[in-house]
């Protein structure tokens, strides 16, 4: 706790709020100011005076990118972090991005103020903006509560600091999510007395599958004669990664990744690994095992029909989808990497019938190689087309981008594109931004802010970005030497606006008389926004350049600054 100084540093809720900060073990606190946080600012002003180690706190211009960079650092680390936001109005400008931390599952504490004397205590005024403009009828928790796992308020400044432990807890326990504190101001200006036993927060503890569980399911991949297996998330933790591959690999599994995969979840170059098509793995499989995937297949009642069903999840039921048609007929719940690791060994321990297991490795691997060369063969065509062709840019990133670079995905049609073409291999080498647009650039900050010595570029639709704080972002890229490569996907449209069009109306009008509405952009030149911030802009229409462009680009970030290819795409 930050020793006593000058004149006025009585200790109170804005301290016992850093306080709590300090022993749940956070490294920042995103912010994007309100006036109720002078207690907090009070506090910080005080650690640094008197040098006590604690959280760096980052100030940020705009909501999205204050809780979208929570995200992306969680992403990268597991660890979930305090927001701090305005009232019922940052909240709600910020509340996109906490809808898009719930539908992922990530932990994070976000707070926001509420008055509770609106002026009429005569010791206290937290200002007339309450009364006049800030009030929410309910508070602002309620704003939040259906998306988020709890959402409450600090009733006293007795309970304050236990309140937010606990939250902060709560929200990393699975299912995981983000939790809401409404902290009225009021309380933080009251006198504070800190615990007499100081606890640092123990990491949750992992639960686990219960062995005959496992036992039972370990029998039915030794007996299966065509299994599969598909995943959407299970790369979100790099051991569960590990532990999916050496499954696989032990019963020569072929693994798909379904449409929806949020992250990579399978090295793209393994011989087992099939691509994103289930299709043909449906009608003769007899055994699916579906591992971390919220919607293994669609439409959601179309399961594999000779197959029995088996879900391997930490959180199978996710609460927060309105409809989910999973068909399990096991299940298999518990921590992932644990029950991948569990039923690698007990199927190690039943043997396994290796004739038929390296057949159907063979069979896999070579199904591997023909899809590789069928992508080959795309690639060479789509370079032969004038313009650049998605692909030629998918080819350009490889060549030129390090074997480290983290990619972030903000892009629509375009990301089915780079999750079959682009070759990643590593885990948490990829993000794919979830829930609504806009917050990529935010994203993408966060997966820097935890990964200072690695490039990271953010992968963006040219439709997308308008959706972002632009201004805001680069700045905060700027002011925190959080260089990123931004490589736009310009294609000067909405197609996925359009491709949705087509789908109800094939045959109709719009069609017919060429009149599209919601599909066109004319944008200002990306390339030059950086001229705000210093680094790189550039716009590229030949594909000859791409290269070249891309490696200035890689070359900026390396100097520390933000560059923008903007790249024009024929589609
Ligand atoms: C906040 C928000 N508003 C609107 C949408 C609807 N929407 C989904 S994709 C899309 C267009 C994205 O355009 P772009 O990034 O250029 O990708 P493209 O469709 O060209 O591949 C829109 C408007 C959304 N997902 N989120
Ligand atoms: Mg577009």
């Amino acid at each position: 706790m930050s020793d006593k100084i000058g004149p006025s540093n009585k200790i109170d809720g804005g301290e016992a709020v850093l306080e709590a900060f300090r022993h749940l073990g956070v490294d920042y606190i995103l912010s994007s100011p309100g006036s109720e946080w002078a207690p907090v600012w009070e506090a910080l002003a005080r650690q640094k005076a008197n040098n006590t180690a604690g959280p760096t706190y980052i100030d940020c211009w705009h909501e999205t990118i204050a809780v979208g960079m929570a995200i992306g650092y969680t992403l990268a680390t597991g660890k979930p972090q305090p927001v701090l936001l305005h009232a019922g109005a940052g909240l709600l400008q910020g509340s996109m991005a906490v809808h898009a931390a719930y539908i992922a599952q990530l932990p994070m504490l976000v707070m926001s103020g509420e008055a509770l004397s609106y002026g009429e205590n005569p010791e206290v005024d937290p200002g007339s903006q309450w009364y006049r403009n800030l009030s929410v009828v309910g508070g602002p928790d309620g704003l939040v509560k259906p998306f988020t796992k709890w959402s409450s308020r600090i009733t006293s400044s007795h309970t304050l600091y236990e309140t937010i432990v606990r939250a902060m807890e709560m929200s990393a326990r699975i299912p995981r999510g983000p939790v809401f504190l409404n902290l009225p101001v009021e309380l933080m200006l009251q006198d504070w007395t800190p615990p007499e036993h100081e606890r640092r927060a123990p990491a949750p503890p992992k639960k686990h599958t219960p062995p005959a569980d496992i036992e039972a399911v370990a029998k039915l991949l030794v007996a299966a004669e065509n299994p599969f297996l598909t995943t959407e998330t299970a790369g979100r933790d790099p051991e569960a990664f590990t532990a999916l591959v050496a499954l696989a690999e032990q019963l020569a599994l072929p693994v798909i990744e379904s449409r929806g995969a949020v992250c990579l979840n399978f090295p793209k170059d393994h011989p087992l690994y099939q691509g994103f098509n289930i299709g043909p793995f449906m009608k003769e499989s007899d055994l699916a095992l579906v591992v971390s995937s919220r919607a293994p297949w669609y439409p959601p009642g179309n399961r594999p029909p000779k197959a029995k069903v088996v879900a391997v999840d930490e959180d199978p039921l996710r609460s927060y989808m309105v409809y989910q048609n999973l068909q399990a007929d096991l299940y298999l719940e518990g921590d992932l990497a644990a029950s991948l690791r569990a039923l690698d060994r007990a199927v190690q321990a039943l043997g396994i019938d290796k004739a038929k297991v390296e057949a159907r490795r063979a069979k896999y691997a070579a199904a591997h190689e023909k899809a590789a060369a069928q992508r080959k063969a795309a690639e060479t065509d789509a370079a032969t087309k004038p313009g650049i062709h998605p692909l030629a840019l998918c080819a350009a990133l490889r060549a030129t981008l390090p074997a480290d670079a983290i990619y972030v995905d903000e892009t629509i049609t375009h990301s089915s594109l780079l999750q079959e073409y682009m070759g990643w291999n590593k885990p948490h080498s990829y993000f794919y931004v979830q829930g609504g647009l806009g917050q990529g650039l935010g994203v993408a900050l966060g997966v820097k802010l935890a990964n200072k010595t690695k490039p990271v570029a953010l992968m963006i639709g040219d439709g997308s970005l308008l959706y972002n704080p632009i201004i805001q972002g680069l700045a905060a890229a700027a002011q925190n030497k959080l260089p990123l490569l931004i490589v736009v996907f310009n294609n000067k449209k909405y197609a996925s606006m359009k491709a949705n069009h087509l789908r109800y109306y094939p045959d109709g009008i719009a069609v017919a008389t060429k009149n599209f509405h919601g599909v066109e952009i004319e944008a200002p030149d990306f390339a030059k926004l950086s001229i705000h911030f210093g680094g790189f802009g550039k716009t590229v229409t030949d594909p000859g350049d791409l290269a070249g462009a891309l490696r200035e680009g890689l070359a900026t970030v390396a100097k520390g600054e933000t560059a923008i290819i903007n790249v024009m795409l024929t589609q």
